[in-house]
């Protein structure tokens, strides 16, 4: 089933949570998520996929528009919608562009309203935005991906309907991402969280070479951002930026990774990137 929502409303915190591990990265960067990404989960009721998608956001950039046709490709091909709304904001223009998308599959739509823990979040404007857009039935789950409210509820709704299948995946799996990918991913996190204005949105993180020796992955990767100028910010102070996101990147590896990684980091420009249809294409369709 497909996770879809505007950006930042917590689809990706709402994966990891359900799937108990970090399938997904996240940061307070509205458009974090570039690809699909399937998180599994398994209980005793049996086996439910999860693909986690970009953010909905209105923008004709060639970037934008590579990431809403992921969301739109993995809304087609999903038995179960998954709508994950943001109780803090009140819902606006791209609420309502993704309440119109959603349309055709509302008979198979389940809401989530993440972040009930915010103090004074207002749910009945939630509900009152969606009796007016959308037609939602009794399907409306009020959660929190943070704390874990409601979430057993949702599962078990989740389960109800999606009916009796064959795992697809064995049980021992809650992610089918490559290695290099989640490497990257991970490291991208890090570089995320560090840096400010539109960084974030200028870099993509490239695995120019992974090789085992012995017990240790050894991985070089670049960060790749857009200028030339952008370098300086990603590398620091004596290169203190850029070391930081590699002990960050290197300390949650270790916790999903048995091997000790040995990770070659360097920064480097791809002139434009985000205006290169085989680089949006190599990164995002995969
Ligand atoms: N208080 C609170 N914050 C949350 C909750 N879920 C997510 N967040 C925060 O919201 C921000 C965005 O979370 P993400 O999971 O990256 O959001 P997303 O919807 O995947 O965003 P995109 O990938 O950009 O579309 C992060 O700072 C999260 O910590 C929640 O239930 N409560
Ligand atoms: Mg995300």
């Amino acid at each position: 089933m497909t996770i879809i929502g505007r950006p930042s409303v917590g689809k990706s915190t709402l994966l990891n949570k359900l799937c108990g591990e970090k399938v997904a990265i996240v940061s307070k960067v509205p458009q974090t998520t570039r690809n699909a990404i399937r998180g599994i989960v398994n209980r005793d009721e049996g086996q439910l996929i999860f693909v986690d998608t970009p953010g909905r956001h209105s923008s004709l950039k060639k970037m934008n528009k590579k990431l809403m046709e992921v969301s739109e490709r993995s809304l087609a091909e999903s038995d179960i919608v998954l709508y994950v709304m943001d109780a803090s904001r009140a819902p606006g223009h791209e609420e309502e562009e993704i309440t119109r998308l959603l349309t055709p599959f509302s008979a198979k739509t389940i809401i989530a309203v993440n972040k009930m823990d915010v103090p004074n979040v207002d749910f009945n404007r939630i509900k009152d935005f969606l009796s007016l857009h959308f037609s939602f039935g009794q399907t409306l789950f009020a959660i929190s991906a943070v704390t874990g409210q409601g979430i057993d509820e949702l599962v078990s709704a989740l389960f109800a309907i999606a009916g009796e299948g064959h795992p697809l995946y064995g049980e021992e799996y809650y992610t089918d991402q490559e290695t290099g990918f989640r490497i990257a991913e991970i490291i991208r996190e890090q570089a995320i969280n560090r840096l400010r204005q539109e960084l974030p949105h200028s870099l993509y993180v490239d695995i120019a070479d992974m090789e085992f020796k012995e017990t240790n992955l050894w991985v070089r990767a670049f960060i790749m951002v857009e200028r030339e100028s952008q370098k300086g910010m990603v590398v620091g102070k004596g290169a203190e930026v850029i070391k930081a996101i590699r002990l960050g990147a290197l300390k949650e590896l270790k916790k999903i990774f048995d091997w000790k990684i040995d990770l070659d980091l360097r920064v480097k420009t791809g002139k434009d990137w985000r205006h290169n249809d085989r680089t949006l294409k190599r990164i995002i369709e995969r």
